[in-house]
């Protein structure tokens, strides 16, 4: 094991983040975790670099985090993204995981809670993903819950999402969501997102039209004395691009089977489910999960413009 010295450069910013974040122009934090874990090779390197461009296509500068050799960055390079993307060592890092990644050298992709902590540590307000980790079906059994949650209760960032992953116990989630002081919204709806598709058929309490609107509420939490915890901006993939509802409830039944048959458990269970509906729906569900991961990405450039 490498010995490093975890010093002020353990969190390192882009020349052009740091930059953007001082002038107080729009930055938007990407999650490396769904790029390194949550998507095939070779198609996830092509798709980091889409996400990007869509950042930018919203008036706004990427900010893609993930651990190397032991350094935190928000703000990739080319080859360092490409690292991310290709380098089959890279693990799966949520926020317990980087103070041990830092100390020992390794190198990671940052899920949501690692991300969220991260970017705001580094001053930023806005991050898209795809679907947020949550409660597992079978919680009660398993105590399977995301760490994503704990982090999102604590942390001030927006997060555009496209609700929680459809493999989890979405109502539980909710009622977690309710009990951490999480606010969510649903844009353009009032109906939580189901991640591969338009509605988990849950109620959101509040439905926001714009990004304006979203940037209002950012100010209203600072003028309430600044954020103490997350956002949710859950942003249903389009009705025509979602997964069908028939073949996501039969595949995902086959999958958690198969997930609790092979004694899956703990970080690798996500992406087990999600390369497992990859498979089993010839790629429907990675289109459906694309779609919602752009539309995020995109409007949350919009976001962050109009809070800047
Ligand atoms: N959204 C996606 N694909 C993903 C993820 C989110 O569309 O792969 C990742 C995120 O990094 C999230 C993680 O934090 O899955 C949740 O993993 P777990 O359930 O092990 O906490
Ligand atoms: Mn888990």
């Amino acid at each position: 094991m490498p010995e490093t010295t975890v010093g002020e450069t353990a969190v390192v910013l882009s020349e052009e983040v740091r930059e953007a974040l001082a002038a107080r122009r729009p930055v938007v934090a990407l999650e490396s975790t769904i790029i390194a874990h949550g998507l095939p090779r070779p198609r996830n390197l092509a798709v980091a670099r889409e996400l990007e461009a869509l950042v930018r296509e919203g008036g706004a500068v990427p900010a893609t985090v993930a651990v190397l050799d032991g350094t935190a960055f928000v703000g990739l390079g080319k080859e360092q993204l490409e690292r991310v993307a290709v380098d089959p060592s890279v693990r799966k890092l949520g926020h317990r995981d980087l103070a041990p990644a830092l100390a020992t050298g390794a190198s990671g992709a940052t899920t949501v809670s690692a991300t969220a902590f991260l970017a705001a540590r580094a001053g930023i307000r806005v991050f898209a993903t795809g679907g947020l980790g949550g409660v597992h079906r079978g919680w009660t059994d398993t105590q399977d819950e995301s760490a994503d949650l704990r982090l999102l209760a604590r942390t001030g960032i927006a997060v555009v999402c496209a609700g929680v992953k459809s493999i989890l116990d979405v109502p539980a989630t909710l009622q977690r969501l309710e009990t951490l002081g999480v606010s969510v919204v649903g844009y353009r709806t009032d109906r939580f997102p189901g991640f591969y598709l338009t509605s988990s058929g849950e109620r959101v309490d509040w439905t926001l039209d714009s990004p304006e609107q979203v940037a209002a509420v950012l100010r209203a939490q600072d003028a309430l004395g600044g954020p103490d915890a997350a956002l949710i901006v859950a942003n249903p993939v389009p009705e025509g691009e979602q997964l069908d509802p028939e073949v996501h409830d039969r595949v995902l039944g086959a999958a958690l089977d198969e997930c609790a048959e092979r004694g899956i458990t703990g970080q690798a269970v996500t992406p087990f489910l999600l390369e497992y509906l990859t498979t089993h729906t010839a790629g429907a569900s990675l289109e459906a999960n694309l779609a919602a991961v752009r539309g995020n990405v995109w409007l949350a450039g919009r976001i962050a413009a109009a809070y800047a």
